[in-house]
């Protein structure tokens, strides 16, 4: 675990030189983006699908190579980072990481001037040979008062073979994608029950 964190250290003080503060809403509702062959690391990252109906929202990532979690261990990171609060910055990061044997997702609140907090663990999961599936709880999350959409957008980094110096790739490269926060399912109204209806009188 503390190898791990070292990990996350470096990855958010890499993200905080990036000038991310440059939000442009790009889109709205489920979401389906490209990314170009834009950085020679094993994590350059070419698809996410994002999706999200009233439960959790998740991120299905896919870069253009291959790779497995040993290829990726303190190597390699995925970023998935959350405006929540309308504050100037980030709110939220989600960090994917590799201990060797799995992925594992770890949820940190930015805090601005101050040290990054562990909110809790979140679900990642390998998905083929060139994709890893991110998905986080709404209920993990903070929202600004009276919004009603959040930002994310996405970053990989990896230090290895063709990234000596460490190769960042951005998505979306500019932007930020704008989602609507889900509403909460309804609660299912209760049919009558027969016996509820009223019993009608006998005819004199
Ligand atoms: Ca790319
Ligand atoms: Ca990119």
């Amino acid at each position: 675990m503390k190898r791990g964190f070292r990990g996350v250290t470096m990855v958010v003080a890499v993200l905080a030189s990036m000038g991310l503060s440059a939000i442009i809403p790009a889109l709205a509702a489920r979401t389906n983006l490209g990314d170009a062959n834009d950085s020679p690391g094993r994590l350059d990252l070419r698809h996410i699908r994002f999706d999200q109906d009233a439960g959790p929202a998740s991120w299905a990532l896919r870069t253009f190579g291959s790779w497995t979690v040993d290829d990726i261990e303190d190597s390699g990171f995925v970023l998935v980072i959350l405006d929540t609060l309308g504050s100037p910055d980030e709110d939220y990061l989600v960090v994917v990481r590799s201990d060797g044997r799995k992925l594992v997702g770890l949820l940190l609140r930015r805090r601005t001037g101050g040290r990054d907090t562990e909110v809790g663990r979140v679900r990642v999961a390998k998905s083929g040979a060139d994709g890893v599936t991110v998905t986080v709880g709404m209920g993990k999350l903070n929202f600004g008062p009276k919004r009603t959409w959040y930002f994310w957008w996405v970053l990989s980094q990896f230090t290895g073979k063709d990234c000596p110096r460490t190769c960042l790739d951005r998505a979306p490269e500019e932007r930020a994608v704008q989602q609507e926060i889900p509403s909460p399912s309804p609660t299912p109204t209760p049919s009558p029950s027969p016996t509820d209806s009223p019993t009608p009188s006998p005819s004199p």
